[in-house]
């Protein structure tokens, strides 16, 4: 991704997880925004975007992190919502195992109340550990967490996969986590 690929990236990540209210954007009810309408707000509020460099920046997006409709016409991001939107994934059955990467001075308090969504609108996990430390690493000394998700399945949690391959699920309790040797 080039440098002005990654600075269009973060304003739409801004703007379509975040505060589409901040250029005086709608987005229904799945998250969904048009795209015509997107690009002359965000030109309207000094960010100048092509719809070919729109094109580029969803297609080259290192993590994948937005998406057009079939016919183009709408786009929205794949997850990482702060504000109210149901983004209509269906519930699937996990692999046995999942990883979640975390900071160790999180360490404490997630073995003492489980995983929480936080700010998001579910915890994010994935099969792969190394994007779960780069994950990590984002907020100090990484640590990989193992998660049951199996055994979370069996007891009636759901899970959700996205189309970049982000596993997301509610809360995952402490009894189906354990440190990653
Ligand atoms: C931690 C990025 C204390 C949790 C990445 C994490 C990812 C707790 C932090 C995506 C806790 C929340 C998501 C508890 C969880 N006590 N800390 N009970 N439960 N935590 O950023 O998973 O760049 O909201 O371990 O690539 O780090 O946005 O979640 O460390 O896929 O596209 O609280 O965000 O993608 O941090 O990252 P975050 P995350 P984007």
């Amino acid at each position: 991704m080039k440098d002005s690929e990654r600075q269009m990236s973060k304003r739409l990540s801004y703007v379509l997880r975040h505060a589409p209210e901040s250029i005086g954007l709608s987005l229904d009810s799945a998250g969904w925004a048009d795209v015509e309408i997107l690009l002359s707000l965000l030109a309207k509020h000094r960010t100048h975007i092509s719809r070919a460099e729109l094109d580029s920046v969803v297609a080259n997006n290192s993590k994948q992190r937005f998406e057009f409709s079939d016919d183009r016409s709408r786009i929205r991001a794949r997850q990482g919502h702060s504000i109210p939107i149901e983004l209509e994934y269906e519930a699937v059955a996990p692999p046995d195992v999942l990883f979640h990467g975390t900071a160790d001075r999180f360490l404490e308090s997630i073995l003492a109340e489980g995983l929480r969504k936080q700010g998001r609108h579910h915890v994010h996990m994935s099969t792969d550990k190394a994007t779960m430390l780069e994950v990590a690493r984002r907020h100090g000394k990484a640590v990989l967490l193992e998660i049951d998700s199996a055994g979370m399945h069996d007891s009636g949690f759901e899970f959700f996969l996205t189309a970049n391959n982000v596993w997301l699920t509610d809360h995952v309790p402490t009894e189906f986590l354990k440190v990653s040797e």
